[in-house]
C-alpha cells in the first residue's frame, strides 16, 4: 500500500485525530510537519486552499478535513474496524464526530486551550474576554458529552470508534486548564473515559512531544 503522509503542526488537535486513525489501524505513515505560522504560506494553501491542517497524502490521493480522512483511513484499512454496524451506535458516533467539529473545537479548543494554553507558546497575544466568554459554552459541551457517553466505556458504545479519536484529540488537552479540570471533574465518566484513550498505545505515540521528535 501506498505511503501515507500527513502534513500538519504536531500539537494539533486534528492532526492528532487523524494520526490516531493510522495509529489504530497499524498504519506505517510519515508526518510531515509544518511551521505553527505556516498554514497561510503559499505551499501549504496548494494543498488545503482553506489553510487549515491535517492533509492526507495516499500515493496520488489527496485528502484534508478529519471527519473525511479518519472515514477514508476506516475503509482503505478495514481492520480493525472503527465504525459501528449498529445502525444506533453509528448514529452516535456521527453526532459525538459532529459536536466535536462543531462545538468543541469552536467553545473548547479554539477559545480556551488555545488562548490558554498554546498561545503562550508561541509569544502570540492572549484574548481573555474570549476566553471567559466560551466557559459557559464549553459547559454545556462537557455535560452534554457526558450524558452522551452515560455508563458506556466508548462514545458509541461498547467498542471504540472514529468518535472517539476525534474526541479525545481535542479533551487530551483541558486537563491543563483549572476551569476545564473543574467541568470534568462533575461528569467522572467522560474523566474515566479520558483516562481510558489516553492509556490507549496510539494516545502515547501521538503527544505533541513525542511527534516533535518524528516531524
Ligand atoms: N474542519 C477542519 C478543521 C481543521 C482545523 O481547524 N485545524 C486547525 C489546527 S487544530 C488549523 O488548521 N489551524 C490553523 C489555522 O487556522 O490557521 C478539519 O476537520 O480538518
Amino acid at each position: 500500500m501506498a505511503e501515507f503522509i500527513v502534513h500538519g503542526v504536531p500539537g494539533s488537535p486534528y492532526v492528532r485525530a487523524a494520526l490516531l486513525g493510522l495509529e489504530e489501524k497499524g498504519a506505517d505513515y510519515r508526518i510531515a510537519g509544518l511551521d505553527p505560522r505556516g498554514s497561510k504560506a503559499p505551499e501549504h494553501l496548494a494543498r488545503h486552499p482553506f489553510g487549515r491542517m491535517p492533509v492526507l497524502d495516499h500515493g496520488d490521493f489527496r485528502l484534508y478535513e478529519t471527519q473525511a480522512i479518519l472515514r477514508y483511513l476506516d475503509r482503505v484499512i478495514p481492520e480493525p474496524r472503527l465504525t459501528p454496524t449498529d445502525v444506533l451506535a453509528e448514529a452516535r458516533m456521527n453526532q459525538v464526530i459532529g459536536i466535536t467539529d462543531a462545538y468543541v473545537m469552536h467553545d473548547i479548543s479554539s477559545p480556551i486551550v488555545f488562548q490558554r494554553l498554546i498561545a503562550p507558546q508561541f509569544g502570540m497575544p492572549v484574548d481573555e474576554d474570549r476566553f471567559a466568554a466560551a466557559l459557559p459554552k464549553a459547559t454545556v459541551c462537557i455535560d452534554e458529552l457526558g450524558r452522551l457517553l452515560g455508563d458506556q466505556p466508548y462514545m458509541a458504545g461498547e467498542a471504540i470508534s472514529l468518535a472517539d479519536l476525534m474526541l479525545a484529540a481535542h479533551l487530551a488537552f483541558i486537563p491543563g486548564v483549572d476551569e476545564c479540570r473543574a467541568m470534568l471533574a462533575t461528569q467522572p465518566n467522560l474523566q474515566a473515559w479520558l483516562d481510558r484513550m489516553n492509556a490507549r498505545p496510539s494516545m502515547a505515540a501521538t503527544t505533541p512531544e513525542k511527534l516533535m521528535q518524528a516531524a
